[in-house]
């Protein structure tokens, strides 16, 4: 069965040239004609990989693109997520599959919301890739893919098409739990990196500020039933802060480039989260108010 991959960014391009080397049927689907077209002269997708490039001639579509659509990897960032699925809802074959390899929450329930005849599977994800060139990907850092279905514990059939395609992943009941601890991290390190102009590492100068936010975070994990994920969480950060000390956070690197951040699907979400359930976080909704400040005074869109 053909896979769909909606979003031929990084980590859209990162699964579409292992697939397509595996041998299994993909299509991209690019944003429309023009973009088609400066796909067709760059001659397909190159993905970099220990400083070799190789070119792969993936085959690629629009949205207006007739045909169904049955295996849909939706590649796109947070906030796009919910608008590209929506234009090709039209397409999706009965008992479709989305999966959906977006960072942070939120974005997932907009999805499966505007296509309730799919089946929609969530992934967390550490590998790492950024693009260098239109249609050019280097793969970054090797990670893992955690794979799970919230509503049904049932694993997929098409998971043995990722072992074929040399994708690290495994599939796990318990995908909230991986997808609230990511976001957790992220809330504790990302927004801080941003505010102090940081690397990972220069957050080791604030370690109370660290504490007071893993703390309340773990409030918030706790409060959505996430008692595992709290209890470690301060001790994880710290390790993740000492393993990726020289790292700018992918939210620096956003905010660094002028790129749109995912505010609205980390922090924002676990504001919105803490507000529903009657928590009261004031680190946490003060740092999201110094951030959306910041994305603000830098011209940035503050969602
Ligand atoms: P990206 O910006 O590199 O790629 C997204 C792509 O989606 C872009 O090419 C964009 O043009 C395309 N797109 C958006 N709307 C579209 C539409 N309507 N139709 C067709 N294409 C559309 O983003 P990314 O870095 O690959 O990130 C995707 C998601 O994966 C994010 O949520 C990110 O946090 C997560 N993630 C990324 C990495 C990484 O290393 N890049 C690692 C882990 C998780
Ligand atoms: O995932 C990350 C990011 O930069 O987005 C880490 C390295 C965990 C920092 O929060």
């Amino acid at each position: 069965m053909t896979w769909h991959i909606l979003g031929a960014g990084s980590l859209g391009s990162l699964w579409a040239a292992r697939l397509f080397r595996a041998g299994i049927p993909i299509r991209l689907i690019l944003r429309n004609q023009t973009r088609l077209q400066a796909y067709s002269a760059a001659d397909g997708l190159t993905l970099v990989e220990q400083g070799e490039a190789r070119r792969y001639p993936i085959a690629a579509e629009t949205p207006e693109t007739p045909g169904p659509i049955s295996r849909l990897l939706v590649a796109c960032k947070a906030y796009d997520a919910e608008p590209a699925v929506r234009q090709l809802a039209h397409r999706l074959a009965p008992g479709a599959e989305l999966i959906l390899l977006q960072n942070g929450l939120g974005s997932q329930d907009a999805v499966a919301a505007c296509v309730p005849q799919a089946r929609c599977i969530l992934a967390s994800s550490t590998e790492g890739a950024f693009r260098d060139g239109d249609f050019r990907v280097v793969f970054a850092g090797q990670g893992f893919t955690w794979l799970g279905d919230p509503k049904l514990p049932q694993a997929p059939a098409w998971l043995p098409d990722l072992v074929r395609a040399d994708i690290p992943h495994a599939w796990t009941p318990d995908i909230l739990s991986r997808l609230w601890r990511k976001l957790a991290l992220n809330c504790a390190i990302n927004p801080l990196t941003v505010l102090h102009d940081c690397r990972n590492g220069g957050l080791s100068d604030h370690p109370a500020v660290v504490a007071a936010l893993c703390s309340e975070l773990a409030e918030l994990l706790r409060g959505c039933g996430q008692p595992e994920t709290a209890a470690g969480l301060h001790a994880e950060v710290l390790k993740v802060i000492q393993a990726t000390a020289a790292n700018f956070s992918s939210m620096h690197q956003d905010v660094a480039r002028g790129r749109r951040t995912e505010i609205s699907f980390l922090l924002g979400h676990a504001c919105t989260v803490a507000t529903q359930l009657h928590l009261e976080l004031p680190r946490l909704q003060s740092l999201h108010a110094r951030l959306t400040d910041y994305l603000g005074q830098h011209g940035l869109p503050v969602n």
